[in-house]
């Protein structure tokens, strides 16, 4: 025990510094090229970074499990700075439960019906960018449309929206340690934190949205109605951080490969799988834990029960071993089997939505827009496992 233990690679690296976290990509090779787990002495914390060992840790949930949390914190020793989410942090058989009902609400025919409101919005949004040319592009594009679409297939009122922004900053912070990043993005939450919880009862979501399919499932039992509201809450964490980043980040990429941008012009059906591409490029979700239930071993390598892992996505969908020209932006590549959604019990349950939404923005902007062009450099936001983005000057030239 004690030879293989040795063996393990250490990497002197805080993948959650200021700088790490705004430069990834180099950190991920020296930790996937490494082994196939590597650990970091400054959390005690095993990693794994390449495409194979990421996918096998996110489809054994028996062994590497949710409900002692996804984030650095080990629920079973630290208490969680929230109630846990039934959804996001459990293990079956209390998974599968609520799994089914949100999965259910989510499911293709129920999000097929948004298409229609999803493509107006779009086209509305556009005629708007276009009147301006030169455009904030995370404020007036990539948080608008979601922030339009989503609450409102959840059925959201549109006053005090911006709050959501705060408690997704805050949650995905906190999958991380608790270092600045998350302190400052708590106190920015805390004033809006009753709003956030209001807005899951049934009062506040209109008939017909999806938090209201989640309270009909509470009136056939299926699930209980001190259930309801926390599914709700797993709407409104996950529901718009995730896809606004995923939108702010491909329209960078895209901006930054003209010739690439080109080609999904001359052909708006290539949207989906550039919206895909750019979720392989740069992962929206970087960083997601799991906690080892018993001793188990990766590869040759014993890792202890009751022990963090860290599974790298971001790192993953750049694996050389998966991808050939990894680092390469390219919409002609289908990139199948990326783990930007993850993979198994837990793999997002939001992705058609999230697809969707993508999709359709990219779809749109390859109609109507010729050229896109950064007029000046980007910033990035930083957070702890999404790879967001503060600001992105662009200018949007007609088709
Ligand atoms: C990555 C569920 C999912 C979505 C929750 C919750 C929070 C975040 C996420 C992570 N998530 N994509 O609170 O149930």
């Amino acid at each position: 025990m004690e030879a293989i233990a040795t063996q393990i690679p250490r990497i002197d690296v805080d993948p959650f510094s200021d700088a790490m976290i705004d430069e990834p990509y180099e950190m991920h090779d020296i930790l996937r090229e490494a082994g196939p787990v590597v650990f970091i002495p400054k959390y005690d914390l095993h990693v794994v970074a390449r495409h194979a060992q990421v996918q096998s840790v996110l489809t054994n949930w028996e062994s590497f499990i949710s409900s002692a949390g996804v984030g650095l914190a080990n629920f079973k020793h630290e208490a969680p700075f929230r109630p846990k989410s039934l959804l996001l942090e459990a293990d079956p058989p209390d998974h599968t439960v609520v799994r089914t009902v949100i999965s259910r609400v989510m499911s293709p025919k129920t999000i097929q019906q948004l298409r229609d409101l999803f493509e107006a919005e779009a086209e509305a949004m556009f005629d708007r960018l276009l009147e301006k040319g030169r455009i904030e592009g995370v404020k007036e594009l990539a948080e608008h449309f979601p922030l339009k679409v989503f609450p409102d297939a959840v059925g959201l009122e549109s006053e005090g929206r911006d709050n959501l922004l705060l408690y997704g900053d805050m949650v995905f912070n906190a999958l991380g340690p608790r270092n600045d990043l998350f302190e400052r993005s708590m106190e920015r939450f805390k004033p809006v934190s009753s709003w956030v919880m209001d807005h899951c009862e049934r009062k506040a979501l209109r008939p017909g949205g999806l938090g209201h399919l989640i309270y009909q499932a509470a009136d056939t039992g299926e699930i209980t109605h001190e259930q309801a509201p926390m599914l709700v809450r797993s709407f409104l964490s996950a529901g718009v951080d995730t896809t606004i980043n995923g939108i702010a980040n491909v329209l960078l990429t895209l901006a930054r490969h003209p010739g690439e941008y080109a080609k999904l012009h001359a052909n708006p059906a290539l949207a989906r799988q550039t919206f895909e591409e750019g979720l392989r490029y740069e992962s929206i979700v970087q960083t997601i834990f799991r906690t080892t239930s018993r001793p188990v071993e990766i590869d040759g390598v014993e890792i202890d029960g009751d022990r963090k892992v860290l599974t790298l996505l971001g790192a993953a969908n750049r694996d050389p071993r998966k991808w050939s020209e990894p680092d390469r932006f390219n919409v002609d590549r289908n990139p199948v089997g990326h783990l930007v959604f993850g993979a198994g019990i837990h793999g997002c349950v939001g992705q058609i939505i999230a697809r969707m939404e993508g999709e359709i923005v990219l779809r749109t902007l390859a109609r109507r827009v010729k050229r896109i062009e950064l007029t000046a450099p980007h910033e990035r936001h930083l957070n702890n496992s999404l790879r967001a983005m503060r600001k992105l000057p662009l200018e949007i030239f007609p088709a």
